[in-house]
């Protein structure tokens, strides 16, 4: 991809907004609160603030349940704050993408509520509504119309007594899908986005945007080993026949004329390297990038709960194959950490307080020094790390919870399940921002809706923005090399040493300027000579950015959890 486009030099900033800031003591984060950290923001030097959703919902999952697209939640304050919100970063020359969720609504939107009301509604088509099983009776064990499995463990489908049909739901009973098949739900969804980027936001981030187009007779699938009934039905509901279709038609009647200024990602579980390239090649205008998975997966075997440690190897070959798939035609977008996802620094570096500053540095270098747009997750910057949970009631997000009930329920050791919960679960990620010494981490004056992890004495923005050598200062310096090093943006991805067991390596090159980046995944020291195949041409090169003092000659092995980024 030769266009330059605003995005490729940019770094976004997700804020979980429930997590960030409360302002007014009810223990939830808000939007005056977000107002009240844009300075903070500036300083890091982000150029794109994501805001998870802060729409009207009952919460079941959060906020990704939706029951007014047009209007805030109260406990996240009002449009006037979001329009304030809006005004006042861009006056700091940061643009705000907010959460599309619109592959499901909160069973409690008006839309569903008319849906649900009658079989013959008018918007009865706007959802997936299917009567049982043949030969079964509503309600019955084994009715269900498909044997597909939730991603919040159970069925997809939820019987409605009143009309005697099932709906589909792909995640949790109160997110019913809606059905793009429908033009009117499509158009319905359009003019909501063009009603929020009127008011001046600069994007959206799409929730599971690649399972909008479904095959539309809803087969059984394969049974999953271990849960079976349950069958897999993602061969149905990912990508789907229509999917690009749905995505130009929305690029058509909403993005078009203002696309250049926008930004767009889309989430997308189990994409491909081939799917993605047509999802974000500019000529075929659908997504400028999409979230992809297969890094987060590989230490996940069969199941999201049954976890393996990551195997660098993999990672890297992973990562490469990102690189180099969407090298010509494409973009990639660069995360380690979302709101669903355990923190990083635990899991793929080292959260031992001898390392973790190290770890969490490295992580980062790696990450920025990638070709695509980096996200960065809120305290992610400060290097925060997976919560010490104490028991099974700790847990607070509805898939944790409802994995728990139904592993417990099937027999399975609790300790085990428990162990599997600190490993994976999302509210890892959704422990409150760590900003002071204060009470609560200076994140309320009230009562923190998730516990704030007693680690924040020493990790907290407070202490990072007064340290020049802190975790956050080094991700300040990888926004600022992003912006300032044309190579960083553009250059060529080559991956060295692939089958290295503890060392990252690889260049960028870019019109006659080469970057060396070399990190060591482990705690023992690294030499590097076999690694990079004319090392010797590298002596004296400047060290462009590194995580260790004090400063040993650029070539040499690399200490435990070292990372340098050498240009020539
Ligand atoms: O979090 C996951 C695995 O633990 C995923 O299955 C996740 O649910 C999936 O990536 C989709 O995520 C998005 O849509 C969900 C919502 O719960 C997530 O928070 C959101 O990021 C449903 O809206």
């Amino acid at each position: 991809m030769t266009d330059d486009q605003w995005f490729q030099s940019a770094v976004v900033y997700q804020v979980y907004p429930r997590s960030f800031q409360d302002c007014d003591g009810d223990g939830i984060g808000d939007v005056p609160g977000i107002v009240s950290r844009l300075d903070y923001l500036q300083q890091l030097g982000i150029d794109v603030l994501w805001l998870s959703p802060i729409y009207t919902s009952p919460q079941d999952d959060n906020g990704y349940d939706i029951s007014d697209y047009q209007e805030i939640d109260p406990v996240f304050g009002t449009l006037v704050d979001v329009d304030e919100l809006i005004a006042k970063a861009h006056a700091r020359g940061i643009r705000i993408v907010m959460d599309l969720v619109v592959n499901h609504t909160s069973d409690e939107h008006p839309w569903f509520v008319e849906s649900r009301s009658s079989k013959d509604n008018p918007k009865r088509d706007w959802y997936w509504w299917r009567p049982p099983r043949d030969g079964h009776e509503a309600g019955q064990r084994g009715a269900e119309p498909t044997n597909c499995e939730s991603f919040f463990s159970g069925p997809t489908w939820e019987l409605d007594e009143a009309t005697g049909e099932y709906y589909l739901h792909l995640f949790s009973r109160k997110q019913p899908d809606l059905n793009w098949e429908n033009p009117e739900v499509r158009e319905a969804v359009y003019a909501m986005m063009r009603w929020w980027l009127d008011r001046g936001i600069d994007g959206f981030r799409m929730d599971v945007i690649n399972m909008i187009s479904k095959v539309t007779d809803l087969p059984d699938g394969q049974p999953i080993p271990g849960r079976a009934p349950l069958g897999n039905g993602h061969p149905f509901f990912l990508c789907g026949p229509r999917n690009h279709e749905f995505l130009q038609e929305m690029h058509r009647e909403v993005f078009e004329g203002r696309a250049d200024k926008l930004l767009t990602v889309g989430e997308m579980p189990g994409v491909t390297v081939e799917e993605a390239v047509l999802f974000t090649d500019p000529e075929r205008h659908e997504v400028d990038m999409v979230f992809q998975f297969e890094h987060v997966q590989l230490d996940v075997r069969e199941h999201k709960w049954d976890r393996v440690d990551v195997d660098l190897r993999d990672l890297k070959a992973s990562l490469a194959h990102w690189q180099n798939g969407l090298a010509e035609r494409g973009w990639n977008s660069l995360y380690w950490n979302n709101h669903d996802q355990p923190r990083a620094v635990s899991r793929f570096g080292s959260d031992d307080p001898a390392h973790r500053v190290a770890a969490a540095k490295l992580l980062g270098t790696v990450l920025h020094l990638h070709r695509g747009t980096p996200y960065v997750y809120q305290g992610e910057e400060l290097g925060m790390t997976n919560v010490p949970f104490a028991s099974a009631a700790d847990f607070l997000d509805i898939e944790s919870v409802n994995y728990h009930a139904a592993a417990v329920a099937a027999g399975e050791d609790p300790e085990v399940v428990l162990a599997n919960l600190r490993l994976g679960s999302r509210d890892n990620a959704r422990s409150p921002m760590q900003w002071d010494l204060t009470d609560h981490a200076g994140f309320t004056t009230g009562t923190p809706w998730a516990a704030v992890n007693p680690n924040y004495t020493d990790i907290n923005a407070a202490s990072a923005v007064a340290d020049q050598d802190s975790v956050f200062h080094h991700y300040r310096r990888l926004i600022a090399l992003r912006h300032d090093e044309p190579a960083v943006v553009h250059g060529t991805y080559q991956l060295l040493a692939p089958s290295h067991e503890t060392l990252y390596a690889f260049t960028r090159t870019h019109e006659g300027t080469e970057l060396l980046v070399l990190a060591n995944f482990s705690g023992d020291e690294v030499a590097i000579d076999d690694a990079v195949p004319d090392l010797a041409s590298w002596e004296g090169a400047p060290l462009l950015l590194g995580n260790l003092s004090p400063e040993v000659p650029t070539t040499a092995p690399l200490r435990g959890w070292e990372a340098r980024v050498l240009k020539r």
